[in-house]
């Protein structure tokens, strides 16, 4: 671990609590880095930048995945075995709509639902995702800072063997089994408020170990991230993904052999 006074391997005598850190995060990888953070860091020196670019409009409902596995694995209330979702989940609502013949292809628990309801609900009042998810982590005790990377929309697309999917199509529907061509981000998505007041006071910005191509490039592509996190902070630490010549979790590793990568570390730090 490095320290602002020279390297120091014990990362106990490592004194977080007078320094501003940000993490950019997406899916359960970097959910699992922004509670180790959480529990060293104090709720008001933290910002967790939560990727929105795998969100959807679903059962007419709004599903912000990255955000709820952050806010969940920050209350202590995600599904320990997926990751994602809750803890102790039931699929009554979800087995229904697949009798009434709606889609249940992406699994929504009951107790999931719930946010998504909450959520649309704050979205139909006229609050931005910032203001839904600051909620949403007020009522589950969540006290350090969860924030969509933008208020605007942002699907990444995913350009494949069969075709260009929206991300849970090939994600979820297609469990990633179709080759990936390219990624494809949208243009001129623009940065919260709350985002850019976040990286002007950090000292310290944490590239978590998430899917470099759709976790962490739809947040370097939100403007201007990418140009701050490179000229601001004093440190920039990106944790990688692959270990062993393997994704962690995820299809990364799978993605970087189909785009022609050698799947270790260096090609993260390079990309
Ligand atoms: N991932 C799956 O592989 N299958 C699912 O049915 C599924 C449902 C789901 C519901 C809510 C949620 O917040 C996440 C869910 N995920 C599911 C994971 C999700 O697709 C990924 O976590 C992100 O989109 C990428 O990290």
């Amino acid at each position: 671990m490095v320290s602002m006074h020279g390297y120091n391997s014990n990362v106990e005598s490592y004194r977080f609590d007078d320094l501003n850190v940000v993490v950019l995060a997406g899916g359960v990888g970097g959910a699992k880095l922004v509670d180790g953070f959480a529990q060293i860091v104090p709720a008001g020196k933290f910002t967790a930048i939560v990727n929105t670019g795998d969100d959807f409009r679903h059962l007419g409902l709004t599903v912000c995945p990255d955000l709820d596995t952050v806010m969940y694995t920050l209350a202590g209330e995600a599904n320990s075995t997926s990751g994602w979702g809750r803890e102790g989940e039931t699929w009554r609502t979800i087995e229904e709509v697949e009798r009434l013949g709606g889609p249940s292809w992406f699994r929504l628990g009951d107790l999931d639902l719930a946010t998504h309801l909450v959520r649309a609900s704050y979205l139909d009042a006229g609050h931005s995702l910032t203001g839904a998810t600051q909620h949403l982590c007020r009522r589950m005790g969540v006290t350090h800072s969860v924030l969509p990377m933008s208020d605007e929309p942002a699907a990444t697309l995913v350009e494949t063997e069969e075709g260009i999917l929206p991300f849970q199509t090939w994600f979820v529907e297609k469990s990633w089994q179709p080759a990936v061509r390219e990624i494809q981000l949208p243009k001129d998505v623009r940065a919260t408020g709350a985002v850019l007041s976040a990286l002007e006071k950090a000292d310290v910005v944490v590239i978590a170990p998430s899917n470099p191509f759709v976790s962490v490039d739809p947040i370097l592509n939100v403007y201007p991230i990418k140009a701050m996190v490179t000229d601001l902070p004093d440190i920039v630490v990106a944790v990688s993904p692959i270990v062993g010549g393997d994704a962690v979790k995820g299809p990364a590793a799978k993605m970087m052999r189909e785009m022609g990568l050698a799947v270790v570390p260096q090609t993260v730090a390079d990309h």
